[in-house]
């Protein structure tokens, strides 16, 4: 049955893995530390784990400024280290998903290395060399997804390369075939090694205008925003021929069997669909971000998720996530409290949930002391609030210093509550936000109507969010109250049933007939009798 596939009906978890497990005591967490920490991630019941970059790198944005697509950086261990992780997983049942990097590699790969030393070298055109402009400046007005101009100069060759992100991270030529060869044997290279499948890093970057020209002005840009928000990135990203590229590697994958293709894509809907390609010959998920885009809203939430089932193409599969390694956490953009209903919202959706580490364990709102700062797009911006240090502060395991995390300095600070909100602490807590987690996972794995079953609409009001599920003769009611004051859901004469669960975790079996109260800051499901 192709709706059981296992990246259609399980839930991804994603790892930053310099933040989850140190094993050494150097302060940043390593793949040693990951493996430990399996037996966790089968507790909390998730199916597969997507790992932030884990290759050889200078580290000039934390991995994802590859030196070496084949290496694993000795931050986080040995190929041997990989090898006993990506065994360990598949005993216990869990996938592995690789983030590939492929819009760009280190300043430090060999490969470019080669491509700066001669305007002949063989190499020269992997990497987006061009002339300056007759004036002497960069040969258009690209911006830096990470501030200032996209193009760097180049003394000794005098031609500037071009970089959507820091100056150490030059973009590579997806229009060059031997670019295109060498990246899929690098995918090959770890789909040999068992991996279960990859999320690629900004895959709607990948091509480029062939004639550079200048990106429009954005007129609603504000100057405290991000400076790459100055132009509308039409020519420099989304460009037609990336889809032939997107099949390409989609159809590398499927030279082995179910391994899943997760594109990065931060686009609007109707443009984010198009990455499942002509005729599901794409992405398998592009991911979705439009709920850390959407206010915290039922109505605009209900429209949203109307909007997206209508957009994705037959028989192409959703997905939905809450936040990742780069936006600001759901504990600090909604609150403690909203953040366990966003909990449910996510885990009784249609479509493929993922994770972010440290939310089941509800990390809020964090602080980062200035000479702590980490992020090189902060560095490059200051003072705007674009640093994702926040939202990569280390895993809170138990009560010990640093939270378990490590027995070294952290290479950031841990969130003060670590002391009382910690996995030990929250498993033994029947009403915790983790064993909410766990129980919203359990009950998703349980129940084929929460993860493959229909959406229906129910509610979209005020504060009120609900909907069912329904598979078979099953039929679940979700109700959300995404606000401060109690609600009560009126359904349809009839319709009567019993609470499965409550976000408070205390009103199991609950009966109700007709009518649903919630308590302020509440989401319950409910199981619908026939
Ligand atoms: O992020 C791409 C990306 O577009 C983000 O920089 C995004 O624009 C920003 O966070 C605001 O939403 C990916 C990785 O996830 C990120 O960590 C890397 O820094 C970036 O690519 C470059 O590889
Ligand atoms: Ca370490």
């Amino acid at each position: 049955m192709p709706e059981t596939t296992w990246w259609k009906r399980g839930v991804v978890y994603q790892i930053y893995p310099r933040s989850f497990q140190d094993s050494n005591g150097d302060g940043i967490g390593d793949l040693a530390g990951i493996r430990q920490r399996l037996d966790y991630l089968v507790s909390l019941g998730v199916d597969a784990v997507w790992i932030s970059p884990i290759y050889t790198s200078p580290m000039a944005d934390f991995g994802y400024d590859v030196a070496d697509y084949c290496g694993i950086d000795p931050i986080f261990g040995t190929m041997k280290d990989f090898d006993r992780l990506i065994e360990a997983a598949h005993a216990r049942g869990l996938k592995l998903i690789l983030d590939f990097v492929p819009n760009h590699t280190s300043d430090q790969h060999p490969w470019f290395a080669e491509s700066r030393s001669s305007r002949t070298n063989p190499k020269r055109d992997w990497y987006i060399w061009r002339d300056s402009a007759p004036d002497g400046g960069p040969p258009n007005n690209w911006i830096s997804n990470f501030g200032g101009p996209a193009w760097e100069w180049d003394e000794a060759t005098g031609q500037y390369y071009y970089h959507a992100f820091l100056k150490e991270q030059p973009d590579l030529n997806w229009r060059n075939p031997e670019v295109r060869q060498a990246m899929y044997d690098a995918l090959r290279f770890w789909l040999d090694r068992g991996v279960d499948g990859f999320r690629v890093d900004v895959i709607w970057h990948l091509i480029k205008d062939a004639e550079f020209r200048d990106n429009p002005p954005n007129v609603a840009y504000q100057p405290s925003q991000a400076e790459i928000n100055r132009f509308l990135q039409v020519h420099s990203a989304d460009q037609p021929e990336v889809h032939e590229v997107v099949g390409e590697m989609r159809r590398v994958l499927e030279e082995y069997p179910e391994r899943v293709l997760i594109g990065e894509i931060y686009l609007p809907l109707e443009r984010l669909v198009t990455y499942y390609g002509q005729d599901l010959s794409g992405a398998h998920l592009p991911f979705n971000f439009q709920l850390i885009q959407t206010a915290w809203n039922a109505r605009e939430i209900a429209a949203l998720i109307d909007e997206y089932e209508a957009a994705i193409p037959d028989g192409g599969w959703p997905n939905w996530v809450l936040g990742n390694h780069d936006q600001p956490r759901i504990g600090a953009r909604i609150g403690k409290q909203q953040a366990r209903v966003a909990a449910m919202l996510l885990l009784t959706l249609r479509g493929t949930p993922t994770l972010y580490y440290g939310d089941e364990i509800g990390i809020g709102k964090v602080e980062i002391p200035e000479d702590a700062v980490q992020d090189p797009w902060e560095k490059n911006e200051p003072g705007l609030g674009l640093s994702r240090d926040p939202e990569r502060t280390p895993m809170h395991w138990d009560g010990s210093a640093q939270g378990g995390f490590t027995t070294g300095r952290p290479w950031l600070p841990l969130d003060p509550t670590f002391t009382q909100c910690h996995v030990e602490a929250l498993s033994k807590d029947p009403t915790s936000i983790l064993t909410l987690y766990r129980r919203l996972i359990a009950l998703r794995r349980q129940h084929l109507a929460l993860s493959v079953g229909r959406y229906v609409p129910v509610e979209a009001q005020g504060d009120m969010l609900a909907y069912e599920r329904r598979h078979g003769s099953e039929r679940f009611v979700v109700a959300l109250n995404l606000g401060h004051r109690p609600h009560t859901l009126v359904l349809p004469v009839g319709a009567n049933g019993h609470v499965v669960l409550s976000t408070f975790l205390d009103r199991d079996d609950e009966p109700f007939d007709g009518q649903v109260s919630l308590r302020a800051d509440e989401g319950l499901i409910a199981l619908l009798q026939d």
